[in-house]
């Protein structure tokens, strides 16, 4: 029997500062529903889904950044989304910024959870991998401020067995880095699911553009998926917010590292693939067999060097 999952990657287009959670989840809905009428069992939305992508903006004032953080999920904003995906029995990957911890010690976290199609939450990822600068940075063409207003995540890289499969998230800049495939790999991982929030243009070299940044898109989560045999799932938060484009190109990637769909627009836009788990066993089982093949005597600059040390 094939473990079919049918996925669908829902982009979304720009949401702009003033816009509260009512449009995001509006647009959340809509793009739910083409996905029941597709007959997907699971829908992957962006990192940070509900509100504009905010650490462009420098704040100061704690009241205001954490109007952009949710400290329930769901909540009152998000309850019709999560309703409406149980009704149909499927399972959502949404990204959000949460604040955890206590009164006394809030914590903020760049965060994704996934939520079964019987509407449990089976899993929580939060970020690890944080770009950009803590503190405003007048060089830059535009702010970055993810190390201001989030915490590194503290849960690792975990993988669950859930909806058929061995699914793992990721987040944004995560992606990037074949660390993070490669520690879900090693749980064996079928199934990764990434959200992305990537400005069109290099904000530290402006030549840097939306095809250079494609490609970088690309080359990451095709390499994750084919080194470690797992499909990847990434999608995008797409346009221009405020003036500030991010970049499209949401993709679901076979675990052979090749592209099997593909968003066209900058905007809403579900893409459907139905992704057979099983297509993971062959390269898990001959050129990635990691239990044959790998050769962990020689890996310890990688646990216990963080930085590139060239010899004098
Ligand atoms: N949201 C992100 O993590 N964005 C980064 C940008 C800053 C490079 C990314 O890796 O796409």
């Amino acid at each position: 029997m094939p473990r079919v999952v049918r996925v669908g990657a829902a982009q979304m287009g720009p949401l702009q500062k003033g816009e509260g959670r009512a449009v995001a989840v509006e647009r959340m809905i809509d793009l739910l529903e083409q996905a029941h009428e597709e007959g997907c069992n699971l829908v992957v939305y962006p990192e940070l889904a509900l509100t504009t992508f905010f650490p462009r903006w420098n704040m100061d004032d704690e009241s205001e950044i954490d109007a952009y953080f949710e400290a329930d999920m769901p909540n009152a904003d998000t309850a019709a989304l999560f309703d409406r995906a149980k009704a149909h029995g499927i399972g959502i990957h949404l990204g959000y910024a949460e604040i955890a911890g206590t009164e006394e010690k809030r914590r903020h976290f760049n965060t994704a959870i996934l939520v079964d199609g019987a509407g449990e939450t089976v899993g929580r990822y939060r970020k690890i991998h944080l770009p950009g600068h803590g503190e405003y940075d007048p060089e830059r063409h535009f702010q970055h401020l993810e190390k201001k207003y989030f915490e590194i995540g503290n849960l690792g890289f975990p993988v669950w067995r859930t909806m058929g499969g061995i699914f793992g998230m990721c987040i944004c800049n995560d992606r990037r880095w074949p660390e993070t495939y490669r520690v879900m790999g090693l749980q064996g991982v079928e199934m990764v699911l990434i959200g992305f929030n990537t400005p069109s243009t290099n904000s530290q070299r402006p030549e840097e553009g939306a095809e250079m940044r494609t490609f970088h898109n690309e080359l990451s989560v095709q390499a994750g998926a084919y080194q470690n045999a797992t499909w990847v799932v990434a999608v995008a938060k797409a346009g221009v917010e405020d003036g500030f484009e991010l970049l499209g190109g949401s993709v679901i990637v076979h675990p052979s590292g090749q592209i099997v769909a593909k968003a066209e627009s900058m905007g809403d836009e579900l893409i459907v693939a139905d992704c057979d788990l099983d297509e993971t066993a062959f390269y898990k089982q001959t050129i990635f067999d990691f239990a044959r093949h790998r050769r962990i005597e020689h890996y310890g600059l990688i646990t216990s060097r963080t930085g590139a040390e060239p010899p004098e």
